[in-house]
């Protein structure tokens, strides 16, 4: 479709959905999730239910991208404040905007070390009793939104922090006391993707991971482990690449070195969680320059998804830097880390972006 086509198309749609007091059926040919139609790229946003009923924030969030993902709504600590209940009202709220805006959902996190209820990370379960627990949840979680959300991070972060380890996490799933495969390696990562594949025989499967962006050894052990887990049959289809760039300068020809290696195992990549924080004053801003730059790596890394048919969604850690995690993070040193301002106004990164889907494949 031309841009000429599809502007008309949109002018119709909104027409449309004035007359039905509905969202519009498409969206803004020069939005982000416009400008990618055609692509084969979903654009997608990191969400908190509380912002949804801010007016700014909600209509900047419909109009600019068509994928979303609870930030914390789908964690252990929010959906599960006892061992009996699962409470899906914050990621239920996010799952109806979604669908109320045609947007896909990606859900985050079934597995992993962070963010779990005390009831759980200091309860004394046996290994037995952890895999009921964990097989349980993974299943009613996934159950609960099956048809509705399209991808899971089944385990997220189960590598040691620091790009220069390989190493599996000692954690409550893997061995304190583990679900019942310690020492095993990734076989209880394994055990995960199979309970959540019988869960929904649909839904897209990832391993998520922060810091194996670039090729290294942490990115080496991810990816030796997703060959081993797809030579085993393991159900896994994709490999989150989480893209939290701080002041190291991102080395994109490693970043697409190594998507094409996890794309060439026949797994889907998706970057998961992109944010590039910035020094800030005070007030919470940058320089010009540093502005600059940051929109720079984002043309950057879209690029390099954009140039792998198999990395099929950009999505970033929020997307207006009045809500973000760096900030509190960072005792306040640094910020502006996303493509909108606080005010909803698009900042360079947003320009950067746009042309890099405008481009296309
Ligand atoms: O953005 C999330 C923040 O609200 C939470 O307080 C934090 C707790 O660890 O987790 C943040 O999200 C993380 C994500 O779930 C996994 N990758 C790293 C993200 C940033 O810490």
């Amino acid at each position: 479709m031309n841009r000429t086509t599809c502007a008309a198309l949109w002018c119709l749609s909104i027409c449309f959905a004035l007359a039905a007091s509905s969202p519009p059926l498409l969206s803004p040919p020069t939005s982000l999730r416009g400008t990618a139609q055609g692509s084969g790229i979903l654009v997608g946003a990191a969400v908190r239910p509380a912002q949804l009923s801010e007016p700014a924030y909600a209509a900047t969030l419909a109009r600019e991208f068509d994928m979303l993902e609870p930030e914390d709504a789908l964690k252990w600590e929010t959906l599960r404040p006892d061992p009996q209940t699962f409470d899906f009202s914050q990621a239920d709220a996010i799952v109806d905007f979604a669908t109320r805006h045609n947007m896909k959902v990606r859900g985050h996190t079934l597995v992993w070390h962070r963010q779990n209820p005390a009831w759980l990370t200091n309860g004394s379960f046996t290994p037995e009793q952890l895999a009921n627990l964990l097989e349980t949840h993974i299943k009613t979680v996934i159950g609960h939104y099956r048809g509705k959300i399209f991808a899971w991070d089944v385990v997220n972060e189960a590598f040691d922090e620091g790009v220069r380890t390989g190493q599996l996490r000692s954690t409550i799933w893997s061995d304190q006391p583990g679900i019942g495969d310690a020492g095993m390696g990734a076989a209880y990562i394994a055990q995960c993707f199979r309970w959540a594949r019988q869960a929904d025989p649909y839904a897209l499967l990832f391993y998520n991971e922060a810091e194996a962006e670039e090729v290294g050894r942490k990115s080496d052990a991810v990816y030796a482990m997703v060959r081993e887990l797809k030579k085993q049959g393991v159900p896994i289809d994709g490999v989150g690449l989480q893209m939290h760039i701080g002041d190291q300068v991102p080395d994109i020809a490693s970043i697409s070195a190594n998507i094409a290696r996890f794309t060439a195992l026949g797994v889907q990549v998706h970057i998961t969680e992109m944010d590039v924080s910035l020094p800030v004053d005070g007030a919470g801003n940058a320089t010009g320059d540093d502005l600059r730059k940051q929109a720079d790596i984002y043309r950057r890394i879209a690029d390099a998804c954009l140039d792998h048919s198999g990395c099929s969604a950009i999505q970033t850690w929020g997307f207006t830097d009045k809500y973000s995690w760096i900030g509190s993070h960072s005792k306040h040193t640094r910020g502006a880390a996303l493509p909108f301002d606080g005010n909803y106004q698009p900042k360079p990164a947003y320009d950067a972006l746009r042309q890099a889907l405008a481009r296309g494949r």
